[in-house]
């Protein structure tokens, strides 16, 4: 390891590194499993980009606290669980600091890594490689510099703008054959290019079979999808299996184990444990990619891959690879099973891994028909769970991903029955899924006023320009829409005795 000082545009910054700064655009590269980058002047903020597309990803004052979620279970769906106990403000693979000269971005040349915030700066590992970008000025620039960088060592897709109907925010599980016929009736005229079958149609998570709520089959509502002028979407969590699924009652030894032999928990959910499949081990794999092959062979061209994280937990594998590698390997042979031409959304994913694999990819929690989940934040401090307001803050700071990958901001709503934001709250909603360039929601049009239809048939067919102005400020043809406010305020949560 060697401390040296490198010229980054107008800065001098001291970086420790165990080989020569090399030139490359924008920056320079660093060597080394653990690199450090000193600040030229204090950090007053820190960008922390969460592992997986619900985790918070946000500019935080240095002098928050960090405040870990207080249940373990949750702890799962909301971070990577492997730093659920840092003290130090960290991110996955990339991080920056903000002083009074600009912003200073270090970021993993590869899949996985950490970045921590220090008094001075940042210092970073890496189990997986050892090339770091390194760069110093403008916000916009150091980002776009690094996602070129990024793009060309693990991978790009961009895909066009999407518009997507999705089951999940009207029905949640509750749903059924004859219920999305009659969406699909009720669609009529409306511009959607998918629409998606969300959770509940399965028999169980880990039995990916139509349950008796759709007794025509799948494939049957693949047809009627495709036959409304529809391209057929579907949702499954590949990578779970449910304790009470036949597949895991049939194949305990295909799941991830914690170190003294016990099934790893990969959360909770649909009242019960979840387990995380071990994709390592020749004959899960060899399952998991026969489940895409059906539900692709169903006619379903659109798959949204969901609870991805599970791929990449810590444990005890049937080959030891590092996580991060075995999720990516997994989602390699994903890719090639389904073909070229299925569009894969990845949701709960593990991010910068899902990158050149995945044409889009899930940038925050689920949005909610509230604005504020408060219980749930103050008591738990977990941010990762479904609630407007935080899918707004951590998906307009992750949009520096869009020359990579397409970037899904979760659904916007257009009713007012059954939800309880706010036209302002809706307003800002539906501007960040036009930013984000990622059209969806899960409104029924039978359920909403007239106006509430035209204003959604004119969402899904406007074509507005769209200028970043700023960090959080946008043109959005022609209006001016600040997500500051909402995106910069730290969270409300109770002090803790950290
Ligand atoms: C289906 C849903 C939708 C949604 C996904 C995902 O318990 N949790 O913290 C939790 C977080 C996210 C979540 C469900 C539960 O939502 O993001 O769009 O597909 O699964 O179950």
């Amino acid at each position: 390891m060697q401390q040296v000082e490198v010229r980054l545009g107008e800065a001098t910054v001291a970086v420790t590194t165990a080989s020569e700064p090399e030139p490359v655009a924008g920056g320079h590269v660093l060597r080394g499993h653990t690199v450090a980058v000193g600040c030229p002047a204090p950090p007053r903020r820190f960008y922390r980009h969460g592992w997986q597309s619900w985790s918070q990803t946000r500019w935080l004052d240095v002098d928050e606290p960090v405040a870990p979620v207080t249940v373990r279970d949750l702890a799962l769906f909301d971070d990577d669980p492997v730093h659920a106990a840092a003290v130090r403000h960290g991110g996955a693979v990339v991080g920056a600091v903000e002083h009074e000269g600009g912003v200073l971005l270090l970021g993993a040349l590869g899949i996985g890594g950490r970045v921590e915030l220090t008094d001075t700066g940042m210092a970073a590992t890496s189990d997986t490689g050892a090339r770091w970008f390194v760069a110093h000025g403008n916000e916009a620039e150091v980002f776009a510099a690094y996602a070129d960088l990024l793009g060309t060592a693990v991978g790009r897709r961009p895909i066009g703008a999407q518009r997507v109907w999705c089951s999940w925010y009207s029905f949640y599980a509750d749903i059924s054959e004859p219920a999305l016929h009659e969406v699909i009736d009720d669609l009529d005229g409306l511009a959607f290019d998918v629409v998606q079958v969300d959770d509940g149609w399965q028999r169980h998570v880990g039995d990916w079979e139509a349950n008796d709520a759709f007794p025509s089959g799948m494939p049957a509502l693949a047809g009627h999808i495709r036959d409304a002028g529809y391209v057929p979407g579907l949702w499954l969590a590949p990578l779970l299996l449910h304790e009470h699924s036949r597949t895991y009652a049939h194949h305990p030894e295909w799941v991830l184990r914690d170190a003294d032999g016990t099934p790893a928990s990969a959360g909770w959910n649909w009242g019960g444990r979840l387990h995380a499949l071990d994709v390592t081990h020749p004959d899960a794999l060899a399952h998991v990619c026969d489940v895409l092959r059906t539900v692709v062979g169903w006619g379903f061209d659109y798959l949204k891959l969901d609870f991805l994280f599970a791929g990449a937990l810590a444990g005890v594998r049937h080959t030891d690879v590092e996580r991060h590698r075995a999720y990516r390997d997994a989602i390699e042979a994903f890719r090639d099973v389904v073909g070229d031409h299925v569009v894969l959304l990845a949701c709960g994913a593990p991010v910068i891994p899902s990158l050149g694999v995945f044409d889009a990819i899930r940038v925050g929690p689920d949005v909610a028909e509230v604005w504020e989940n408060t219980h749930v934040t103050r008591y738990l401090h977990h941010l990762s769970s479904p609630q407007a307001r935080y899918a707004v803050a951590t998906s307009i700071h992750r949009l520096w991903l869009q020359p990579l990958i397409g970037t899904d901001p979760d659904v916007a709503y257009f009713r007012t029955r059954y939800c309880l934001l706010t036209g302002e709250q809706k307003a800002l909603v539906t501007d960040l899924t036009r930013v984000c360039r990622f059209r969806a929601t899960s409104d029924i049009p039978s359920t909403l006023d007239p106006h509430e239809v035209d204003a959604l048939a004119n969402y899904l067919t406007e074509d507005v320009e769209i200028h970043r102005l700023g960090r959080y400020l946008f043109d959005i043809g022609g209006r001016e829409v600040d997500f500051g406010p909402v995106a910069a305020a730290p969270p409300v949560m109770l002090p803790t005795d950290r």
